[in-house]
């Protein structure tokens, strides 16, 4: 019989034996959502943001079957660059492990496994939710109903823009996923700083989420995972003619061309890369460092309160 455990990357076994702060990064971003060469330069880039923050990166997929927290490079460049990666949501592990297959976690299934691992901080660039016309084709993230049970602080840009952002927000609403803002009371789309709607919360510093991460495990209560919600400064986003006019276009040949299921997200986010000749990706991979950055001063937070 294969031995189906999670394994932990040497120096996330020691970090996490040690109470030392480490930051949970997904791989679905790294195969599916930023195109190659650049993909592997920015995973690592990624992990790096992380470091120089003071936190220890744990890159999660899965490798040959082996479902792994902390991949090393050498793993990180298969996903990077081999073909036939699955894109694995939480309902994807066991049946990937059992194969043997090579595959990336997408927000949902990286929360879940990093979780199981005891690790509290992710970083992400935006998350899943509603699709627009969600109400014919019932196409929402399993991100949102993974994270309605898995306690986990998810630093993120908001959902991206190519979603129906208002509809994403009443479904967290509904699931019980707690969202706040870093330094905003606007709730970012990905892509643009302000998604057009409001928050009930904001938090001031890496110590103030650390403050609502320890406030929830005193009370005791249930908690699933904590939104928080990092937007580019406004100066810094991608054009919004540009974004409207794009997105438009990736709709349509969506449409036309029939992409549906998990296809959907890879392709509109792959159309805006194309679409605006790397204008998007260079948005796209500021708003992971800057996550990885702040994930990063979050969890060397929760490890200093700890002490
Ligand atoms: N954010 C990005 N790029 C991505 C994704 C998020 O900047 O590629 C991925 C995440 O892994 C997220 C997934 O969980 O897209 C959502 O896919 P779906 O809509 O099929 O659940
Ligand atoms: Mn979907």
């Amino acid at each position: 019989m294969t031995n189906f455990h999670i394994s932990l990357g040497s120096e996330v076994a020691d970090a996490l034996r040690d109470g030392r702060p480490v930051v949970a990064l997904e791989s679905t971003i790294v195969s599916h959502g930023l195109p190659r060469p650049d993909n592997l330069r920015v995973a690592r880039e990624i992990e790096q943001a992380v470091r120089d923050a003071g936190a220890v990166p744990a890159t999660i997929g899965m490798v040959a079957g082996e479902l792994r927290v902390g991949l090393d490079d050498t793993q990180l460049t298969r996903l990077a660059t081999v073909d036939g990666v699955s894109k694995l949501s939480v309902r994807d592990l066991a049946p990937a492990a059992a194969t043997g297959a090579d595959g990336a976690t997408t927000v949902a299934a990286t929360s879940a496994v990093a979780a199981a691992a005891g690790i509290g901080v992710f970083a992400t660039g935006g998350l899943g939710g509603v699709h627009r016309e969600a109400a014919q084709t019932f196409d929402e993230s399993a991100d949102l109903v993974t994270l309605a049970r898995t306690p986990i602080a998810v630093v993120c840009a908001g959902v991206k823009s190519i979603l129906d952002v208002g509809a994403t927000l009443e479904r967290l609403e509904t699931l019980g996923v707690g969202v706040v803002g870093y330094r905003t009371r606007r709730f970012p789309g990905f892509y643009r700083t302000d998604a057009g709607f409001d928050l009930d919360w904001s938090v001031e510093s890496p110590e103030q989420v650390a403050d609502v991460l320890a406030a929830r495990a005193a009370h005791g209560v249930h908690h699933g995972g904590l939104v928080v919600a990092n937007p580019l400064p406004a100066d810094e986003q991608l054009d919004p003619a540009l974004h409207d006019r794009t997105l438009a276009e990736g709709l349509a040949a969506l449409a036309r061309q029939g992409v549906t299921g998990k296809a959907v997200t890879p392709f509109l986010l792959s159309h805006f890369h194309s679409a605006t000749e790397g204008a998007s990706l260079a948005v796209n991979v500021r708003i992971i460092l800057r996550n990885a950055d702040l994930a990063a001063r979050i969890a060397v937070a929760v490890a200093a309160a700890r002490r």
